[in-house]
């Protein structure tokens, strides 16, 4: 309010009749409303990040969660309700309607949605929990493919593989019975997930990473390793469970695996602590510095929403009142920092003759583009007529493709051509595939052009 009054008065100030004044004036008044944003949503938004929390669908009823919930928040993800024991409690029997629930509550309010989490060792069914080896591969890849598939479209990022490296000194995998199918399962579950859903960003999330330790080297490792052989994986989730400030190398953590050409996501944050307020905001910095880090989401909305009972670890109380930890968390996301550029253009091109006839298609661009790098991910749209085949055309003056998904590719730099794989050929007249790559250098200026083949 204070920001408001004071930038009105200014915008009165250019009686003065120089236009220097004037200009002076406008640009304030409109650094104040920059800078005034009151909800921890709009706040990220500024630097075009998220603010997210975990909502649980039995909590959907509660007026009071449910206020703060559409109030300040613009991602969502399910606390329980799309883990494998909730999706899929017996073999090949899905269940989708607590997911559902959440998922289209906040669709409806304007959020965008996590997947949490395909594959994870603990709250497995116990179907599953009494299977080893090949058949329980199978399972594993089947489950990834039906849940990808249930929400394609819908999902912002999903956590394809949970909390699969063991904490202490050994920077190795956990044990478990995932594990045991084979140390490949980590990247089919990732294949799987991208062929299921080619829109929605793939991460790996695990907890104790909140510094540079033997278990986030592991991942960090694992994660290089990934993009130099072209397995799909686009993010990192840090759940962030803390207690007090992190350990003080927490952004240069972050910056090292964002340096790898992955977003890097705050995933599950929650603080205790008489510190709590400090520490939060030194989070919050944290990600604001580190351009590829796309967002923040608390583990729940209020103290007692908390899995944490008795820590209240979260940015409300139990009545729903802002703690100063949420202050802080707002303070920090409106001081700015460098954002996720991501800019998206459109170029439609290829008829075969005049107006619009069989083999049409177009394709447009979404690009993120960060200092060293970026993502470009191509929508390839089927005219009037199906596509049984298709060829895009990218212009790359500035970069070079190091890693790419969805697609046949011919050339990394200047004129680069890209066809459908198998899975992919077949685009129903009027629907859309995507396929993507990354690079190093500047991803503008792509201009794609889509042809029937
Ligand atoms: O908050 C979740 C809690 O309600 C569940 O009982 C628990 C089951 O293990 O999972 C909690 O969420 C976890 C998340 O899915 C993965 N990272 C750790 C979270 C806290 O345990």
């Amino acid at each position: 309010m204070l920001m408001k009054l004071t930038s009105r008065s200014v915008s009165l100030v250019p009686i003065v009749s120089t236009v220097a004044a004037v200009a002076l004036g406008a640009t304030l008044i409109v650094t104040a409303t920059a800078n005034a944003a009151t909800t921890l949503g709009a706040a990220a938004a500024q630097s075009g990040r998220y603010f997210g929390t975990a909502v649980a669908a039995s909590k959907l009823g509660d007026q009071t969660y449910v206020n703060l919930l559409n109030t300040e928040f613009n991602m969502v993800t399910a606390e329980n309700e799309m883990k494998w024991d909730a999706t899929e409690p017996n073999r090949g029997q899905f269940n989708y309607s607590g997911g559902d629930r959440i998922l289209n509550q906040a669709v409806s309010n304007g959020k965008r949605v996590r997947g949490h989490a395909l594959l994870w060792y603990q709250q497995e069914p116990g179907w599953a929990q009494r299977m080893e080896g090949s058949d329980l591969r199978q399972a594993m890849m089947n489950h990834v493919t039906q849940v990808a598939t249930h929400y394609k479209g819908k999902i912002y990022a999903w956590d394809v593989v949970n909390e699969a490296f063991a904490d202490g000194g050994s920077g190795g995998r956990r044990d478990s019975n995932l594990q045991r199918t084979g140390n490949d399962w980590i990247e089919a579950a990732f294949r799987a997930a991208r062929a299921a859903d080619p829109g929605a960003k793939l991460c790996y999330n695990d907890y104790n990473t909140d510094g540079v330790n033997p278990k986030s080297t592991g991942i960090y490792n694992m994660v290089r390793d990934f993009k130099s052989r072209g397995v799909p994986i686009d993010c990192v989730g840090f759940q962030s469970h803390l207690t007090n400030n992190p350990p003080g190398d927490y952004q240069a953590n972050l910056q090292r695996f964002a340096d790898l050409g992955v977003e890097v996501q705050i995933t599950e944050l929650d603080i205790a602590g008489n510190q709590q307020a400090n520490a939060y905001g030194v989070v919050t910095k944290a990600c604001m510095a580190v351009r590829a880090c796309a967002g923040i989401t608390t583990w729940g909305i209020r103290d007692t929403d908390s899995w944490r009972g008795g820590e209240n670890p979260l940015l409300f109380t139990g009545s729903g009142a802002k703690k100063p930890a949420y202050t802080a968390v707002l303070d920090a996301l409106n001081a700015g920092g460098p954002g996720p550029t991501t800019t998206t253009t459109t170029t439609t091109t290829t008829s075969n003759g005049p107006g619009p006839g069989p083999g049409d298609c177009t394709a447009t661009v979404s690009l993120n583009q960060w200092a060293e790098g970026f993502v470009a991910t191509i929508k390839v749209t089927a005219g009037s007529a199906a596509l049984h085949g298709w060829r895009v055309t990218t212009t790359l003056s500035n970069g070079t493709v190091t890693n790419s998904w969805s697609a046949n590719r011919s050339g990394t730099s200047g004129t680069v051509s890209w066809t459908n794989v198998d899975y992919n050929a077949n685009v129903p007249a009027g629907q859309s595939t995507e396929f993507g790559f990354q690079g190093t250098g500047n991803g503008s200026g792509l201009n794609p052009s889509c042809a029937a083949s």
